[in-house]
């Protein structure tokens, strides 16, 4: 016996004990757990997608079969993984204890929060066995509002629900990195995790609110016939637009920024050197935060809003690319003679960053008028944030799993298997996406399962890729899974990483810190002797 506490995992079995517990790391299981699960199910209606797509005829499924299928896949992977995946699991988990805090502000709120996650899930399980909606994850009026014969109600409520789930998670992250930080830890010592992570609680917060209006007033024009987006009615169908966006695009970086955080965790511990520009790095999430709130109008470049208005949101969405550029070049600077590890967190950490360049690079041609009327609503776009959004943010979170995984677990892998998968996802994503790209710079229009024949080579390309891809995403259930049970236990700090969640022991006790820390130094103050114990 050791006179460390037991873990957070053996204070208490039963599943009563997992229900209501209020311990932000079993809530995080919780959500690791469930966000798993809606990941499958979101993954399993890609795959439909793209074995429909190959061949151009469309023969796997009906006009209506398709539609719902990317439909399904939209709104689960969006709202239900997207968003909450790498916030609820590894914020949860993290952030009290990379602050030196017992817990988040408000523990029972976090509990809540799981739970209408869950009722939202629920619901949108619902509107899956009733037969689905048509209408795309974005829920475009009038098809939404007066022409689809899918259940859109159902589904805006799920969402309308998710949505609480996100603005109580953001209150609880603001007000737990205000009010618990460790003595001595200033802002200016706030690992950049939680950095990302505070600046994404405030886009959680300040535009979770416009989304929920919108969704109450499609259920009400479609219930009640209330003429807000139906013109012969009185109402406007281009209101309903600039309402999803305002709220939609800054959304693109709740599910982006807090990936950020993951990474320059990543990049610090392979290089084992201090962040490069570590001011500049906290600071650029904060203004992503806030230059994100500008730009939805480029999703509405072709929509007939004045030129004026176009060449605005145009500036402003390249002017985004500032804060992430700086991100890009302060990692590589950080990498720059660092002495790097090889290690599954790293591989995967660079996939993000090659990827997220791709992603953001084709965004900057898309924020370009004349390009976006050449290429909107085709398989570019399509590409363009399946590179920032599956590219950036799964890479992120699997490569968090790996790096967190023995803390959370108090288990090593086998990183051979880790290093494997992390390259066959990236091998299989290009091929996935990359001839996405080629389809839509020829035509290729999206959310069209019937098409010419002479797209038919890129499609069953891309449906080969995601077959692989698919596969790669499973193997870390088999050798994760195994190391729950048969792996080696983790030491305090397998990686030799800085940041106090690895002082404490792996996993770590229900209050995380016997005695709360005191911080005297800044971030990322490496060297830390590597002790081999993996
Ligand atoms: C950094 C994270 C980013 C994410 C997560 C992201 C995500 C998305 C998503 C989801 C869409 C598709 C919307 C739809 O369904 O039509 C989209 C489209 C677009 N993105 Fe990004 N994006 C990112 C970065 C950027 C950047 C940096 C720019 C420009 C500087 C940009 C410019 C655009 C434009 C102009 C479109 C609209 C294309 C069209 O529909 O014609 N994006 N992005
Ligand atoms: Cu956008």
């Amino acid at each position: 016996m050791t006179e460390n506490p037991p873990s957070y995992l053996d204070a208490g079995h039963t599943i009563r004990s997992w229900l209501l517990t209020t311990d932000h790391k079993r809530i995080a299981v919780l959500y690791l757990i469930s966000v798993t699960f809606f990941f499958l199910v979101g993954g399993a209606a890609a795959g439909l997608v793209r074995a429909d797509l190959l061949t151009p005829e469309g023969d796997l499924l009906t006009n209506e079969g398709y539609n719902r299928a990317f439909t399904l896949h939209g709104v689960i992977m969006v709202w239900f993984f997207l968003i909450p995946s790498i916030p609820n699991v590894f914020g949860n988990f993290l952030i009290p204890l990379m602050i030196g805090a017992r817990d988040l502000a408000f523990p029972r709120l976090n509990l809540l929060s799981w739970y209408i996650y869950m009722l939202g899930g629920l619901f949108t399980l619902i509107v899956l066995l009733v037969g689905g909606v048509d209408t795309g994850w974005t829920f475009y009026t009038p098809l939404s509002s007066m022409f689809s014969n899918g259940h859109v109600v159902l589904v805006a409520a799920a969402v309308f629900i998710v949505g609480f789930s996100s603005i109580l998670t953001g209150l609880n992250f603001i007000v737990t990195i205000h009010k618990l930080r460790a003595p001595g830890m200033g802002w200016g010592r706030m690992p950049l995790f939680v950095w990302s992570h505070y600046a994404t609680s405030i886009i959680l917060v300040l535009a979770t609110p416009v989304l929920s209006i919108t969704l109450v007033l499609i259920a009400a024009e479609r219930l009640f016939g209330l003429g807000i987006f139906d013109p012969s009615l009185g109402g406007d169908p281009l209101l309903f637009q600039h309402l999803f966006w305002f709220y939609s695009h800054p959304a693109v970086y709740i599910m982006v920024l807090p990936a950020l955080g993951v990474i320059s965790e990543l990049v610090a511990a392979a290089a084992r050197k201090p962040v490069f520009g570590y001011s500049f790095v906290a600071g650029s999430s904060i203004a992503i935060a806030i230059i994100g709130f500008f730009v939805w109008g480029h999703h509405m470049f072709v929509s007939g809003q004045s030129m004026y208005a176009s060449a605005v949101f145009s500036f402003l969405s390249l002017a985004v690319a500032v804060p992430s550029g700086i991100k890009v070049y302060n990692w590589t600077a950080t990498l720059y003679k660092g002495n790097i590890l090889l290690d599954p967190p790293f591989l995967f950490a660079m996939s993000f960053i090659g990827l997220f360049v791709v992603g953001g690079l084709t965004g900057l041609a898309l924020a370009m008028l004349s390009i976006d009327v050449h290429v909107h609503d085709t398989y570019f776009v399509v590409a363009h944030f399946h590179y920032i959004m599956v590219g950036g943010t799964i890479s992120a979170y699997f490569g968090a799993l790996h790096f967190w995984w023995p803390k959370m677990f108090g288990r090593m892998y086998p990183l051979t298997w880790g290093r494997i998968t992390a390259a066959t996802i990236f091998f299989g994503f290009n091929l996935t996406f990359f001839p996405q790209f080629i389809l839509g710079f020829l035509g290729m229009p999206r959310r069209y399962h019937v098409y010419a024949p002479e797209f038919q080579t890129l499609h069953v390309l891309s449906s080969a890729g995601s077959t692989l891809l698919g596969f790669a995403y499973l193997l870390p259930f088999v050798y994760l899974g195994y190391s729950l049970v048969a792996s080696k236990r983790a030491s305090a700090n397998p990686w030799g990483a800085t940041g106090l969640e690895w002082t404490v022991p792996s996993p770590p006790p229900k209050h995380n810190f016997v005695e709360i820390p005191t911080v005297t130094g800044r971030p990322y103050d490496y060297p830390v002797d590597k002790e081999d114990s993996r």
